[in-house]
Formats: structure tokens, C-alpha cells, sequence
């Protein structure tokens, strides 16, 4: 567009709470270059698909129902309507987590048969609880061949006709009745995606609350299904991530190495890059074309995926993408799958920076496409850092903000198991009884995207900082998480900003106010802290009792919906912010908030606005708190007496220590 017709758009300070983005947009602007930011200034949203109210389901439409009581051509109503929209963005996104899950698989499986260049069997552990889990007999075999028979189990679940998947199996007892008895409960991966594609066609499911029970359980053969299978077998192949110091935001870039950023979801690749980085030759090669060195950094869940795990850093979340080309500063910017923008090979013809894409499923006009295969992963990977490391002496002007937060991301399920289990007690008891005691008044898990229709960060930070203040413990993934980095919320000292009960207790388990957990599929961790919360004893029943609440606030893609919709059906209670999809149907909206709840436990909420969302929030983690007749949260009651008291309360047996808490014995 020229520059003369644009309208006049935000202000780098109106369009990015982050400095190192406010200081990129300055250089986008004097440069005369666009941006997600400056595009979305420049269009706004269609009103009549941004409520819902589109079909373009058949070609006798599209049909725009702008008015009350009209139908489609085919009389299809607005609540059916606004709900297949729901559903199928529900199903690609769970396509797009299950088969990230599935290409791992993959991968595990070549490892396996030693097919797979480079790659080896990191958590052993891990590969051996999962194969008794599944079945699969580990006496007197390599890790090797245990993979292969895990691997292939796990590939079958995508091809699964009919029955149960195997990962739904974990969750609570209560939970996996309600999905048998709602027709819920997951048959096959693949098969819950094709279901929708095939029941949103012309002419087939048009009854609102059928349709989304369908999203339901396709969101359910995400969260635990492909989405559990990406984690666990990512686990297995790169490592269980543990507690690890590592950088966030764009002044991770060096302005004397080559700077090689991975972008995208699948940690196959970004991995052996990793490997391919320390390679000494392509280090001496680095040299010779006048680079100190090779330095490896990410955007989006990529590098979620090599933060959590080897303390790569990152150059920040979704709306970084664009930003980190224009500090000139990019030699190679590797692309695999998922929340790539288009617009990036274009952009970067204004710099020297290579868009390299790799997927055998992605290729984007002008970029340059060197294919992935795990088979030959390393020597790939070599080539594309050769790529790189080519590109360095091509540089033009560089201009790195010196903006960086450290960060201590890494915390899986087992780890959590582990640090809280290792001050006293196996298991999550201190959580439980921090809980009961109202210490921690309740659980948030803040995750999902950037959205340039808002400030970007601003809600995600807003959020964070007054649900700390309220004794909530967070926990995140994908770009939330990477946005609570920039802010300093993922150190210990984010405890300045907790409330008194939160405090004492992260002071005595050494355990952080925010929990970075991983990349978006990794919010599967998220719903195994939930189980084993619940199994551990004095929350309830089930996932549905437990005063914890999920948001997404800058969501904009449909894996968002897709983990929401999962989230949902486990139980837990769920805000996106940004925009409500749903809005053209007052029925839609009540089938997936008061319909949900009383069905499944759990509900779907659109909330634009950030002081109502966190209302919202606080009100039903009350409210799950009274019903499981828990003391009401008095913030009051703690703090006083801080570490003193609870070094007293680890110093009991934990029967006196369920009753010092909260005045009776453990319900377990
Ligand atoms: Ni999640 Fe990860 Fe980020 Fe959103 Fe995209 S990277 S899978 S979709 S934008 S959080």
C-alpha cells in the first residue's frame, strides 16, 4: 500500500507494551516498512465474520446474516452457523497440534530403528513408564526397541477407528465417565478432525449443541491425544525439561555472530540446528567469514520448545517475528510449521536476512525451501547453518535493541512433582494443602498468543501482575509465557509482586509464582498437574472442583480454540480475550458457557475486556473454593509470621500438618 493512503495507526508505544519492540516499530517506520501492527491499523476486521455471522460452507453463499431471524440459502440458522464456524477452527487447530504430535512420532519411531541421523533417546525414563503405560514390555530390551513398539502404538492412535484413546485414560475416573456417558470420550485423532470437516458440510449436523459436542471431543483428541503425544515423545527424544536459566527478547541477537533464528512449532528441527551450531568446522567456517561465532536463538513455541529444555534463547513471541528481521541483524530466519506470517520473505528483501522454509508441508512464495527429513536431519541442519554463516558478510546496517530479561523456564510436570515433593512429601500435597489453607487461593494458567489488534503483552502482563497480587499461582505456555520473560515475572524475584500467602509458600518449596510449562501442545502438562491434583486427595473429585481457571487473552490462532475447547470438556473454565467469535448466537454463547457447565463442568467465555476478565476469574475461583468448603480467601491471615511458620509446619508429620493448616486431618 502507499504510503500516502495508509491511515494514521498507533504509536510503537500504543501498539507494543515491550521496548524492544516500541524501538523496532520506530526503525519499521523511519524505514517506511510494514508490520502485523501497521497492517492491522490499516484493515480492520470484517464485522460480519469477526461475530460469526458468515457461512462459506457452499457455494450458493456466501450468506451474511445480518439480521435477526434470517437463515442462509439452505435456511441454515445463525446458531448453526456461528457454531460449525467454532467447530471447524476447532478442528484445525487440534490438525495442527495432532500432527506436530504425529511427526514426532515419526521421529521416534526412526530413532528407534536407527534411521534417524542425529537423534537418540534422551529421557529413557520417561520411554519406560510410558511403554508399561501403553502396554508395551520393557524386560530385557533396548530403549531402542521399546521406541519402536511406543512409537507405533502412538502413530496408531491417530488411525484409531473406534474405542478409546490411550492418553485419555489419565485422566480422573469422574471426568472419563462424563465423557462416556456426553459421547465425548476421544475414538482416533484423525477421525475426530474428519467428523467435524464431514458434519459441518452442506446439509449435515445443523443443531448447535450437537455440533459443538463434536468440538468437544475433537478439542479432547488434541489435549489428549496428539497434543499429549508431542509432549511425552518430545520429552523422550530431547529431554524432561527441568529448571534452566536461558534469555528472553530481541538484545539476545549479536551483532558479531551469525545470528540463525528457528521459528515455528516442531522441536525435530530446531534441535539438531542446536547440534549443528557447535559443530567445530562450522564454527572455524563461521570465523573465516569474520563472525565470533554462531548464535542460535528462537520465536514462538519453537523456542519454547529448545528454551524449556537447553536454555536457547529467544528473541521473543508471535509479533517478534517481523520485528527480529528488521533489526538487519537476522542471517537466516528457519521456518518449520505453524504462526509463520506470509509476510516475512518480503520483508526481509529489505535486509539481507534468508527465509529458509523446511516442512514438506510449508513453502512460502520467495522464501528458499531446503526440505527436512529425519532420516538425514544432521547433514540438513549443517547445510541450513552453512546457509547462514554464507549470509553473514551480506549485512547492511544492524540496529539490536538492548533489551534482554533472564528467565528460569522449564518446569514439566515431573519437575514440579519433584520440587515440591523433594521439600517434605511426595507428590503435589504442599500445592493441595496451599490450596485448602488459601495460601494460594487458586491456579491460572495464562497462555496463547499475541494479537496485533491489542497492545501486544499488555493483557498478558496486566493479568500476571494482579493475579500474583491475588495469591494466584501461574502457570504458562507458548507466547504468554514468552511474554512473562520479557517482564521479568519468570525469576525468583517475581515474588515481590505475590501476595503474602503465595509467598510463604514459594519461599519454603523454592517453586517460583509463574511456571514457565512449555510450548502450546505442552499445555497437555497442563491438564496432567490437573490430574494429579486431583488424585492427590482434598480438591475434589475431579479436574471441574479444583479452583483453577484458563485464559487465553491475546489469542488469535485456531489452535487457541482448539486448546480451549480441551480445556473446556476437562473441566476447567476458560477466557479468551481479544474478539468473541460466537457473538451472532445468544444461543451458541449459552450453549458453551451455562450449557457446558452444567454438562461438562466446564465452560468457554469471550472477554474483551482485561479488569472484567480478571473478575471473572477471581469470582470462580471463589466459587470453586465455597463449594469445596475450603476457608474463604483471607489474604490477611498470611504473611505475618513468613518463612518462621512454614519451616514450623515442615517440621510435622503431614496429618498434624493438614490440621495446623487448616484445622483438620488430610481427606486422603
Ligand atoms: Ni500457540 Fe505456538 Fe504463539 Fe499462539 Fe502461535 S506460537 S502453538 S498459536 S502465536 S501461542
Amino acid at each position: 500500500m502507499a504510503a500516502e493512503k495508509k491511515k494514521k495507526g498507533r504509536t510503537p508505544e500504543e501498539s507494543s507494551i515491550d521496548p524492544a519492540a516500541q524501538e523496532m516499530l520506530v526503525r519499521a517506520e523511519e524505514l517506511g516498512l510494514e508490520t502485523a501492527f501497521s497492517r492491522a491499523d490499516n484493515m480492520k476486521p470484517c464485522p460480519i465474520g469477526a461475530k460469526g455471522q458468515c457461512c462459506k460452507i457452499c457455494f450458493m453463499g456466501p450468506c451474511r446474516l445480518t439480521k435477526d431471524g434470517m437463515t442462509g440459502v439452505c435456511g441454515a440458522t445463525i446458531e448453526t452457523i456461528t457454531a460449525r464456524n467454532f467447530a471447524r477452527a476447532v478442528a484445525a487447530g487440534a490438525a495442527s497440534h495432532s500432527d506436530h504430535g504425529r511427526d514426532v512420532a515419526f521421529t521416534l519411531l526412526a530413532t528407534g530403528k536407527g534411521e534417524a541421523q542425529g537423534y537418540q533417546i534422551r529421557d529413557p525414563g520417561k520411554l519406560r513408564r510410558l511403554a508399561e503405560e501403553l502396554g508395551v514390555s520393557t524386560a530385557d530390551r533396548t530403549n531402542e526397541e521399546i521406541a519402536v513398539d511406543v512409537a507405533e502404538i502412538c502413530i496408531a492412535q491417530f488411525g484409531q477407528q473406534k474405542g478409546e484413546l490411550a492418553m485419555a485414560q489419565r485422566a480422573p475416573e469422574t471426568r472419563k465417565e462424563i465423557w462416556r456417558k456426553l459421547g465425548l470420550m476421544p475414538r482416533g485423532i484423525d477421525r475426530e478432525v474428519v467428523d467435524i470437516l464431514h458434519r459441518t458440510h452442506m446439509g449435515d449436523d445443523q443443531d448447535a449443541e450437537h455440533i459443538l459436542d463434536a468440538a468437544l471431543r475433537a478439542g479432547l483428541s488434541d489435549g489428549w491425544g496428539g497434543s499429549m503425544i508431542a509432549t511425552d515423545l518430545s520429552d523422550i527424544l530431547f529431554g524432561t525439561p527441568s529448571p534452566i536459566l536461558g534469555e528472553v527478547n530481541l538484545g539476545v541477537l549479536k551483532d558479531d555472530e551469525v545470528n540463525i533464528i528457528v521459528h515455528g512449532h516442531e522441536p525435530t528441527l530446531s534441535q539438531m540446528i542446536l547440534v549443528a551450531c557447535s559443530e567445530p568446522d562450522l564454527l572455524k567456517y563461521a570465523e573465516e567469514k569474520g563472525a565470533k561465532g554462531i548464535n542460535l536463538a528462537g520465536i514462538c513455541c519453537t523456542s519454547n520448545e529448545t528454551l524449556v529444555r537447553q536454555g536457547v534463547a529467544s528473541a521473543g513471541n508471535f509479533l517478534h517475528q517481523e520485528l527480529a528481521i528488521i533489526t538487519g541483524a537476522v542471517d537466516a530466519m528457519v521456518v518449520d510449521v505453524q504462526c509463520i506470517m506470509q509476510a516475512l520473505p518480503q520483508l526481509a528483501k529489505n535486509f539481507h536476512t534468508e527465509v529458509i522454509t523446511t516442512s514438506p508441508k510449508v513453502k512460502i512464495t520467495d522464501a528458499t525451501h531446503m526440505e527436512f527429513d529425519e532420516h538425514s536431519a544432521f547433514d540438513i541442519a549443517k547445510q541450513i547453518v552453512r546457509k547462514a554463516i554464507d549470509n553473514f558478510p551480506n549485512r547492511g546496517k544492524v540496529q539490536i535493541p538492548d533489551v534482554k530479561s533472564d528467565v528460569v523456564p522449564g518446569f514439566s510436570h515431573e519437575y514440579i512433582n519433584y520440587m515440591l515433593g523433594g521439600t517434605y512429601r511426595g507428590s503435589f500435597r504442599p500445592l493441595n494443602d496451599a490450596i485448602m489453607s488459601g495460601r494460594i487461593r487458586g491456579v491460572v494458567a495464562d497462555v496463547g498468543c499475541n494479537n496485533p489488534r491489542m497492545q501486544q503483552d499488555f493483557q498478558h502482563d496486566y493479568l500476571v501482575r494482579e493475579l500474583l497480587k491475588q495469591d494466584v499461582l501461574v502457570v504458562q505456555t507458548g507466547c504468554g509465557a514468552i511474554a512473562s520473560g520479557k517482564y521479568g515475572f519468570l525469576l525468583g524475584e517475581a515474588l515481590e509482586l505475590a501476595g503474602p500467602g503465595l509467598r510463604e509458600i514459594c519461599e519454603a518449596t523454592g517453586m517460583p509464582p509463574v511456571l514457565h510449562m512449555g510450548s502450546c501442545v505442552d499445555n497437555s502438562r497442563i491438564l496432567t498437574v490437573l490430574t494429579q491434583v486431583v488424585e492427590e486427595g482434598g480438591l475434589g473429585e475431579d479436574i471441574s472442583e479444583v479452583p483453577a481457571v484458563g485464559i487465553a487473552p491475546e489469542w488469535m490462532s485456531e489452535k487457541a480454540l482448539a486448546i480451549a475447547s480441551y480445556c473446556a470438556a476437562s473441566g476447567a473454565y476458560v477466557i479468551l480475550g481479544i474478539t468473541d467469535p460466537i457473538e451472532a448466537s445468544n444461543t451458541v454463547t449459552e450453549i458453551m458457557s451455562k450449557g457446558w457447565e452444567e454438562r461438562v463442568g466446564g465452560k468457554i467465555e469471550f472477554v474483551i475486556e482485561e479488569e472484567e476478565m480478571l473478575r471473572r476469574i477471581l469470582e470462580h475461583i471463589d466459587k470453586k473454593r465455597a463449594a469445596l468448603g475450603l476457608p474463604e480467601y483471607d489474604p490477611t491471615k498470611f504473611g505475618q509470621s513468613g518463612d518462621k511458620r512454614m519451616n514450623e509446619l515442615l517440621e510435622l508429620k503431614p496429618e498434624e500438618r493438614a490440621e495446623a493448616l487448616y484445622g483438620q486431618p488430610a481427606s486422603d
